[in-house]
């Protein structure tokens, strides 16, 4: 009995990914659709209720949207300047970095101390106002990291990640979690922009996946679903100009791609859960940090504070991206 019914609800899930599957080709290939905010709206933190509407449609239906123009780069260089120091400390632990499905892409946190937390870059007003807008009204923020693709070294060979979805546990099939992304540095095909499958976050679950979450390889797309999708809407890797935010959907197809560029590429990533989303995780902050989000009343941040000399002494030795549960308490 309990069987027929986990078959007729994965029967009603896979329909919609079948559908969704199935639709005719598109004429032309896909976009990954951008908006550019004024210098109005990053003044106010608010994009315009036209920008905002294209916002939750792109959300909607591709499952990702970028807008421009939203970070000034001199805050960007300022922690690319560390963080790219910190990837090589990493990479240089070989076999015990904290990489995710190859050695060319870690995991990467960035220092948690006051001297490198930018509020335009951890609290952004206008991705919290996309993510406000389509989750509803205080998203927990408990995870801030980053991904980054190392260039080809000695030691490194770039290689792509399985496409695969971040959200490899059983899920709600509504919306529940944005990830917000910022790169610190233009990306492009060639420095490993990541590789999105847009649309797929719509259908999408467990069953459409292998690799349980804990393990190396978690969350991998079933290969036959990636090429019955490829006839639908091929996979993309968009140029994403430096002072960007990408927001897209933790259940969207995607996978990390080889960087054959010179330059290390660093990619934060923050996720925004909806706010009846019951998720676990704890950010953990150095003491400094603890007034700038105290003062924030847009996101619940769930931290803890320890001194600036722990938090700076430790941060790097927080492992991969399987150390992390995006699952919510029942
Ligand atoms: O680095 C990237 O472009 C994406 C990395 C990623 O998706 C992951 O590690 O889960
Ligand atoms: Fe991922």
């Amino acid at each position: 009995m309990l069987r027929t019914l986990a078959r007729q609800a994965a029967a009603t899930v896979n329909h919609s990914v079948s559908s969704n599957l199935t639709a005719a080709p598109p004429a032309m290939p896909p976009t990954a659709r951008s908006i550019k905010a004024s210098k109005e709206e990053v003044r106010h933190g608010r994009l315009s209720e036209r920008n905002l509407e294209l916002a939750v449609r792109h959300l909607h239906q591709d499952g990702l949207v970028v807008v421009e123009d939203v970070i000034e780069h001199g805050v960007l260089d300022h922690l690319n300047h560390k963080m790219v120091e910190d990837a090589m400390l990493l990479s240089g632990r070989g076999e015990n970095s904290p990489f995710n499905y190859n050695k060319s892409n870690l995991q990467q946190d960035a220092p948690p101390i006051r001297r490198y937390f930018e509020p335009s870059i951890f609290l952004n007003k206008i991705a919290s106002h996309i993510t406000t807008t389509a989750l509803g009204p205080k998203p927990k923020l408990t995870f801030c990291s980053g991904n980054t693709a190392m260039p080809p070294s000695d030691e490194i060979k770039p290689q792509r990640q399985p496409v695969h979805s971040d959200a490899d546990f059983a899920h709600p099939s509504h919306p529940f979690a944005l990830v917000v992304n910022v790169p610190l540095i233009n990306m492009t095909p060639q420095n490993g922009s990541t590789e999105v499958w847009l649309g797929t976050h719509n259908g999408s679950g467990l069953h459409c996946q292998e690799g349980a979450h804990g393990e190396r390889a978690s969350g991998r797309i079933k290969l036959h679903l990636l090429e019955t999708r490829r006839m639908v809407s091929p996979p993309i890797q968009p140029i994403i100009p430096k002072g960007s935010i990408i927001v897209r959907d933790l259940r969207l197809w995607h996978g990390g791609m080889p960087n054959n560029s010179n330059d290390v590429r660093v990619m934060l990533a923050f996720i925004h859960f909806a706010p009846w989303y019951r998720n676990q995780m704890r950010l953990e902050f150095g003491e400094e940090v603890r007034p700038v989000i105290e003062e924030e009343a847009t996101l619940d941040v769930r931290a803890d504070y320890v001194s600036e000399q722990h938090a700076e002494r430790t941060y790097l030795d927080r492992g991969s991206g399987n150390s992390y549960d995006f699952s919510q308490t029942p």
